[in-house]
């Protein structure tokens, strides 16, 4: 029996799980199960980090699940591509067509032809994006590799160049820390048990401070805000140390023992006075002043940076001027000091295992994720056939435009598997269903933690529905392929993964894990990862990189500029930054087709500066149209202290189908950041005018 909100509902059992959505969170959730139906769902109470609470969207996964709308069967397109028009066929149809269309265009076109395009929807390592669900198949075929380049790419590489990984410090010790940093991150919409941690730091009277240039809810309650303008984040950043360097506070004897290329990066802080940073981030040279001396005096300073801040042109230089402001004041060295970006990689799981790259007789091309519009209108040999399971690449992918007109190719086949008749899907020749996390097996990581979870299925999935890894075996059965590994069944899969003698899982084995439901890693608790040397090739913190200088970027960290905002005819034609972060009500594009939570966000809106309001004649509702030479969309304009002038503000997820016509990345660019092939969907001047019916852009 559970007792929720004040009624009881009877369960016959419980089973254990986790979310695997994109969210560095990851809960430990627990599902009551009553006559074979998942009717509660709990955070698991006694996870140190996710704490018993899961998040206003993931309250609704159970209704979510049931929902009439929810894909049950197979479809095939009946009308043109992107018109939604589908009839209901067999499982068994569905992939004989598939396998069919897949041996057509290997013979006349290669491996490499066929794309398979797998988004953020399940960060699974069975299921989804971790354990990247049907390598093995892919690699036998021969596909093109999917470069998953569309969230955090800059930031990883940026981060690795100066530690030597990308993993930083456990979230959790940011409860020791003096000053917390909340960089480009609004961790009180994206990764809400963080706080805790925060608060315990601050009962011990740590200092908070966010930087953002959008005050956002978290920004709101920490002590003090900046507001940069958007992507000068390591120009602050520089600032900041050169008020570090001058009141005293770097670490001769941490510079000396532990980091490459002090001089060089002491010249570059050198050209950052606080009236340059001023100039170049639009802080005031007094905040600039005050934050650096508090840095310089407050052992240690904590930063959690968001993957927000690196959606720019200089995006991974950004994170790589932040992974080194704790090497000039020796906080990497300090429990509660150094950066947490993603903890990705901790888990020592044997990834290599589920992908099995050795099937593969050739190497093949990479294809961006972020690229798909160009790629498949572009690439010789072209893409002939797309694979898109778990993203939603019409709403969440820079270029609207090009995606949808590459997507209405008539000569690509295009399968979609997804939970929901999603813009995508509406492109696909063939749309699979799939199950929802109550109803497969899988093991997680988070992001944003050091824990592991096992997800057991709790329910049979409704209809025709089917887990990705049996999607997988299908395809090759219908295939004839003929590889052992491609026939694994989840369990066999789940225990290579977790067969590793990866220090990281001491004490943990499938057993074990599945028994509890999840597993801290065997780190110590109060862990300072980088206390004994960084990964990196010197051993030490590189200010200077040798493998910077190799991939082609500045040997020293430093400062790369905005693209589109440092164009001045670009500019002041569009004179407006726009950053489209994430709903509150929303996780990406899932969830934005629930109607209680769509009530709860309310039909989109932009906001700005009561003067950019003025500026325009605008006033809060007005329908307006936001435009550059890209695209437009059109939404409804409400005034905002909280943004910084010269940024409209407003959030990504909302569906074009639901709102009626183009919507935020129709402005985006294609475009790649400095790092990693990242995106810059936040490196993006548009200008705000009154919407005339008649005048209608797009
Ligand atoms: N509720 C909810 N949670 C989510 C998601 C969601 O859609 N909804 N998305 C998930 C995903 S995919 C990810 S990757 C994470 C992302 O987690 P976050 O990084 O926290 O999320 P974002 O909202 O993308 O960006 C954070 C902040 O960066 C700010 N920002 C933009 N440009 C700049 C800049 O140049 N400098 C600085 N300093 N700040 C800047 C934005 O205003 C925004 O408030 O969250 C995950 N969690
Ligand atoms: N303007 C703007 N655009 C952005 C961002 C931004 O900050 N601003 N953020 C970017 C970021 S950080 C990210 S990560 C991307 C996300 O981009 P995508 O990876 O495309 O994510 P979603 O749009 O949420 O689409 C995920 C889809 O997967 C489906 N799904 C969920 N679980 C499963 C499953 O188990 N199997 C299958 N087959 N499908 C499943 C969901 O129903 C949903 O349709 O968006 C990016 N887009
Ligand atoms: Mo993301």
């Amino acid at each position: 029996m559970r007792a929720t909100g004040g009624r009881v509902t009877v369960v016959d059992r419980e089973v254990s799980g986790g979310c695997p959505l994109d969210c560095p969170d990851a809960c430990s959730w627990i599902v009551g199960v009553r006559d074979g139906v998942a009717v509660t769902l709990r955070g698991r109470p006694e996870h140190p980090f996710t704490h018993g609470t899961l998040c206003v969207k993931v309250n609704q996964y159970l209704d979510h699940a049931a929902s009439p709308d929810r894909l049950r069967h197979a479809l095939r397109r009946t009308g043109p591509k992107g018109t939604g028009r589908f009839t209901r066929i067999s499982l068994d149809v569905a992939f004989d067509e598939i396998a069919e269309r897949f041996d057509r265009v290997r013979h006349e076109y290669g491996g490499e032809s066929i794309w398979p395009y797998q988004g953020t929807g399940n960060l699974g390592y069975l299921q989804g994006l971790q354990g990247q669900a049907g390598a093995r198949l892919w690699n036998v075929l021969g596909a093109s590799e999917h470069d998953m380049t569309i969230c955090s790419a800059a930031g990883l590489v940026g981060a690795d160049l100066a530690t030597g990984t990308h993993r930083g410090i456990d979230p959790e010790s940011l409860a020791h820390s003096r000053l917390i940093l909340l960089w480009g991150v609004n961790t009180l919409t994206t990764s809400h048990h963080q706080w805790r941690f925060i608060n315990k730091a601050r009962e011990q009277g740590a200092y908070v401070v966010a930087i953002d240039p959008v005050a956002t809810r978290t920004a709101q309650q920490a002590d003090e805000h900046l507001a940069p303008r958007p992507g000068t984040d390591a120009a602050l950043a520089l600032g900041l140390l050169n008020v570090v360097v001058a009141a005293g506070g770097a670490d001769r004897d941490y510079l000396a023992d532990h980091t490459l290329g002090w001089p060089e990066f002491h010249a570059r802080i050198e050209q950052f006075p606080p009236e340059r940073a001023a100039e170049l981030t639009g802080v005031s040279r007094a905040q600039i002043e005050r934050l650096g001396e508090r840095i310089a005096t407050t052992r240690p300073t904590g930063i959690r940076a968001g993957s927000g801040m690196q959606r720019h042109a200089g995006g991974g230089a950004a994170v790589r001027v932040l992974a080194c402001l704790p090497g000039v004041t020796g906080d990497w060295g300090r429990l509660g000091g150094g950066l947490t970006y993603s903890t990705d990689g901790y888990f020592g799981g044997n990834r290599e295992a589920l992908l099995r790259s050795d099937l593969r007789a050739a190497p093949v091309r990479r294809l961006s994720m972020t690229r798909l519009g160009q790629n498949l209108l572009d690439l010789t040999p072209p893409v002939k056939a797309l694979f898109v399971y778990g993203a939603n690449p019409v709403v969440s992918n820079p270029d609207q435009q090009s995606v949808r007109q590459a997507l209405a190719r008539e000569d690509l086949f295009t399968v979609v598997v997804d939970h929901f008749q999603t813009d995508t899907a509406d492109y696909a020749d063939i749309v699979l269903p799939a199950t929802m996390q109550t109803e497969h097996l899988d093991v997680l990581d988070g992001y944003g933690h050091m824990y592991i979870a096992w997800n057991e299925p709790a329910t049979v999935p409704p209809g025709d529905c089917l887990s990705t890894t049996e999607m997988f075996r299908r395809i090759a059965r219908h295939m004839g392929l003929s590889e052992p590994s491609l026939y694994d069944s989840d369990q066999e899969l789940a225990a290579q993964l977790l067969a590793s003698d990866h220090p990281s899982l001491d004490g943990i084995d499938v057993e074990s894990l599945r028994r509890d439901g999840w597993a801290r890693l065997s780190y110590p608790a109060d862990f300072v990862p980088f206390a004994d040397g960084f990964p990196t090739p010197s051993g030490k913190l590189e200010f200077r990189s040798e493998r910077a200088v190799e991939a082609g970027f500045e040997a020293v960290a430093g400062y790369t500029p905005p693209r589109e905002s440092t164009d001045p005819e670009l500019a002041a034609r569009y004179p407006l930054s726009l950053i489209a972060g994430a709903s509150h009500f929303f996780l990406n594009s899932v969830f934005a087709n629930k109607p209680e939570l769509r009530r709860r966000a309310g039909p989109p809106r932009v906001e700005l500066h009561p003067g950019d309001m003025a500026a325009r004649g605008l006033t809060d509702g007005t329908p307006v149209v936001v435009f550059n030479d890209r695209g437009s969309f059109v939404s409804t304009v409400y005034a905002s202290a909280h943004i910084r002038s010269g940024v409209v503000a407003t959030t990504k997820g909302h569906w074009m189908k639901l709102t009626g016509g183009s919507t935020v990345n129709a402005t985006v660019n294609e475009r790649d950041a400095d790092m990693g092939g990242g995106a810059v969907f936040h490196d993006n001047r548009v200008e705000v005018e009154e919407w005339q019916p008649s005048a209608a852009r797009d």
